[in-house]
């Protein structure tokens, strides 16, 4: 059994993996840059190792300082997160060799399911259905336009190493094939180091849905069912839900079976998600597979009842998976807003300060996965992700209703958040009748969002906290003592 975990990440998911590491009377040894002294997360773990600067490719992005730290402090295992070195291959080759157990699947997958091409071959032999396309990187400008025609144009060229909405480019006409063919492999050699760049067809307005699977290293596979992520800007997902109201029993039946065969095709164990697009008429292709445990995944725990982190730490103990696929249920609804340290009001620019009068929501059924507490520094170092509200409800207005409910409960002082726009998208009639694509928010939300002048009335974080501070420090006088006010009354007295 594993007796210490090295956590190599920071904020939010590392403080997700030390609970789950204490549950299990694990201990927990964090890592921290200069930027992150005195952080939560450096707080709640047992243990907390300086690791370097603030910039994280000499910090949280070092391989050779986190294993020889991992070996120094004599822990037998490393949590990766996710982001950082989650996903690196070469990292988790070298923990291998180092003898550590790496929490999470072998380097052979994750390199197997890195090149984008590999994959949609493995895919397309194994019974995972991929978007029509080529399955090679295509060499000349002229052999893609012959197989674009094919096709069927509207098409997207994308980079065999690239992911994640990196290196991608749409082409709607033959005219523009083959300047948008040669700016594409110029892009994804200087972001991926690789130029090579394949066909798909273009498939308009989808939706994002991704299965969770796990497995264990005795070649037990689970599916814990989807996750539906459409609402998303720049390939930012902003909330993510399970289930999805989109899905029937037999789409939902044939789009797991996928998920288990596509984590069968690369051997995988540990937690990993499958990515699909799912067109209107309710046909899926596999995107991309996620080999480590993601943001989103409180919302799978919440509906499912499955604690995935410690499932994460069990496997990778080598014990078995403790239950069969017909034990696990879709309880419920649950929905998860991502907080963001931006200005929603000025192009979403990221916001840096220090959090103040900072109070996290709760009560019944409302879950936050934060790494920071009030007078935490959110710097430009790293992702601007304050923290996840998950809620989960009996039905999906249940939790859509708690959801803004512990929204309008949330004082984050210091910097600007996304709050205001979070419950705007959970109000729309888009959102809540659940028919929505992954272009909802570019295509229709953001100018609404705009032109919608009380925006600033209810929602701006800076007045919240100040009412809350004004209500804790009673600083704040109502005018007459004996009144009874609400909580619009704050306000108005305020701005007086
Ligand atoms: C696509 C697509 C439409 N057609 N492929 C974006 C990230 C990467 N995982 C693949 N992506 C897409 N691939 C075809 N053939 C649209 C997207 C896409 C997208 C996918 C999932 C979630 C958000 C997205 C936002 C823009 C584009």
């Amino acid at each position: 059994m594993i007796k210490k975990i090295l956590i190599a990440n920071r904020g939010e998911i590392a403080v997700r993996i030390i609970r789950a590491c204490k549950e299990l009377g694990i201990t927990s040894a964090a890592i921290y840059s200069e930027a992150d002294f005195g952080s939560l997360h450096t707080i709640l773990a047992d243990e907390s190792y300086l690791i370097g600067p603030a910039q994280s490719s000499l910090s949280y992005l070092n391989k050779e300082k986190t294993i020889k730290l991992a070996k120094e402090i004599d822990a037998d295992a490393i949590h990766p997160g996710y982001g950082f070195l989650s996903e690196n291959s070469e990292f988790i080759k070298m923990v291998e060799e180092s003898g550590i157990t790496f929490i999470g699947p072998s380097s052979k997958s994750v390199e197997m399911m890195g090149s984008k091409t590999a994959a949609r071959k493995l895919m397309q032999t194994h019974n995972v259905p991929i978007v029509p396309g080529t399955t090679e990187p295509v060499k000349t400008f002229s052999e893609g336009l012959d197989y674009a025609k094919e096709i069927g144009f509207p098409v997207l060229l994308k980079a065999s190493a690239g992911g994640g909405g990196k290196g991608m480019r749409k082409v709607f006409s033959e005219n523009e094939f083959q300047s948008a063919f040669e700016s594409t492999k110029r892009e994804a050699l200087k972001a991926f180091g690789n130029d090579e760049v394949y066909i798909e067809k273009l498939i308009e307005n989808p939706k994002h849905i991704e299965v969770q699977v796990i497995a264990d290293k005795f070649g037990n596979y689970r599916h814990l069912f989807e996750r539906e992520c459409s609402i998303q800007r720049r390939h930012q997902k902003i909330i993510e839900e399970s289930p999805s109201i989109f899905l029937n029993d037999k789409t939902r039946k044939s789009i797991t079976e996928a998920a288990i065969n596509a984590a069968k095709a690369c051997d995988y164990f540990n937690a990993g998600t499958i990515e699909f697009l799912m067109d209107q008429n309710k046909k899926f292709y596999f995107l991309e597979m996620n080999t480590r445990l993601q943001v989103e995944h409180p919302v799978t725990e919440l509906v499912t009842g499955i604690d995935l982190v410690r499932e994460q730490i069990m496997i990778a103990s080598g014990e078995k998976i403790s239950f069969k696929q017909n034990e696990i249920k879709q309880n419920g609804y649950a929905i998860e807003c991502r907080i963001y340290a931006e200005d929603s009001t000025q192009g979403f620019l990221p916001s840096t300060g220090k959090l103040k009068f900072y109070r996290e929501p709760s009560g019944p059924n409302v879950r936050v996965d934060s790494g920071v507490m009030n007078e935490s520094e959110i710097s430009i170092h790293y992702d601007p992700m304050i923290s996840k509200l998950i809620c989960w409800g009996k039905t999906r207005e249940e939790a859509i209703n708690r959801s803004i409910r512990a929204l309008d409960e949330y004082f984050i002082g210091g910097v600007n958040t996304n709050i205001s726009f979070l419950n705007f998208i959970l109000k729309s009639n888009e959102f809540t009748e659940g028919n929505h694509n992954i272009n909802l928010i570019e295509q229709k939300l953001l100018k609404e969002y705009e032109n919608n002048s009380d925006k600033n009335i209810f929602t701006d974080d800076e007045l919240a906290a100040a009412l809350l501070a004004a209500h804790l420090k009673s600083s704040f006088k109502l005018k007459t003592q004996t009144e009874s006010y609400s909580s619009n009354k704050w306000r108005e007295q305020l701005y007086e």
